[in-house]
């Protein structure tokens, strides 16, 4: 499994679909978002997060699982009907551009994301077989912060822990889930379309959620350590835009 873990890690995401066919289908993600064809759709309303607001009883666990650095959710934190298991980050040297999805064009320094199974599901092998298996909120960052989120020096910090593929971190301090999102008051501004996982098997499993509002962060920190015998440095960990075919992105608002 390390191997072709590795193998996948290393293939640059253009040869994917060699890999696997499934990263060749008509609903890849990362997207771009054109806001000058997005639909409004009235149906997206508010988004209703359930123990988002509460700090889990256990550590955060940071992962390094050679493609990005992760935390497993430890809270039992839901969105509607679905469960959050993961979340990780997708950033680039420079750190300028390091997001997945892009916005009319632009790469944004990094993006977030929280990954969430429907609870219809037990396993995330059964959820990757079903269109709404999955749902991904993303979050963009901007540089030149002036109030930094607090919450993502904790990650921050315990990523230059995990320097090496496979290994693991408790963080010390303890957050709710909810503090790493965009501000409350814009929480319902969000792009919402049909997609997939990022990375291999690609599989077209995911409601995409993106946030409009850009947090703040260093992102010029959040980098694995390029010393040492490090065997991936850990940058550009981000799929490019793929195509959008016939789908639409939605928008919550005009
Ligand atoms: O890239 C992640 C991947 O690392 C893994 O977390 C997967 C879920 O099993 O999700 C993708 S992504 O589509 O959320 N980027
Ligand atoms: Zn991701």
């Amino acid at each position: 499994v390390g191997g072709k873990r590795l193998h996948v890690a290393l293939l640059r995401a253009v040869h994917w679909k060699e890999l696997k066919a499934t990263c060749g289908g008509d609903k890849q993600s990362p997207v771009n978002i054109d806001r000058r064809w997005l639909q409004r759709d009235s149906g997206l309303g508010d988004i209703i997060f359930e123990g988002y607001d509460q700090a889990p009883p256990g550590k955060w666990r940071l992962l390094n699982d050679g493609h990005t650095g992760g935390c497993s959710a430890p809270a039992r934190a839901q969105l509607c009907r679905y469960r959050a298991l993961q979340l990780h980050f997708h950033w680039g040297s420079p750190s300028t551009n390091g997001s997945e999805h892009t916005v009319d064009g632009q790469q944004l320094p990094m993006e977030l994301h929280i990954v969430h199974i429907n609870i219809k599901y037990r396993t995330l092998g059964e959820a990757k077989g079903h269109p709404s298996g999955l749902a991904v909120l993303g979050c963009f960052f901007q540089v030149g912060c002036k109030s930094p989120n607090s919450n993502y020096n904790t990650i921050i910090g315990g990523l230059r822990n995990i320097s090496h593929a496979g290994q693991a971190v408790d963080l010390a301090s303890t957050f709710r889930l909810g503090t790493l999102l965009p501000h409350v008051a814009q929480l319902s501004r969000y792009y919402r379309y049909q997609g997939s996982l990022t990375t291999p098997d690609c599989s077209e499993a995911v409601i995409w959620t993106l946030f409009e509002e850009p947090l703040q962060a260093f992102v010029s920190t959040v980098h694995f350590p390029a010393s040492g015998a490090a065997p991936l440095k850990m940058t550009n960990n981000f799929r490019p835009p793929q195509p959008l075919h016939s789908r639409k992105v939605f928008s919550s608002r005009d």
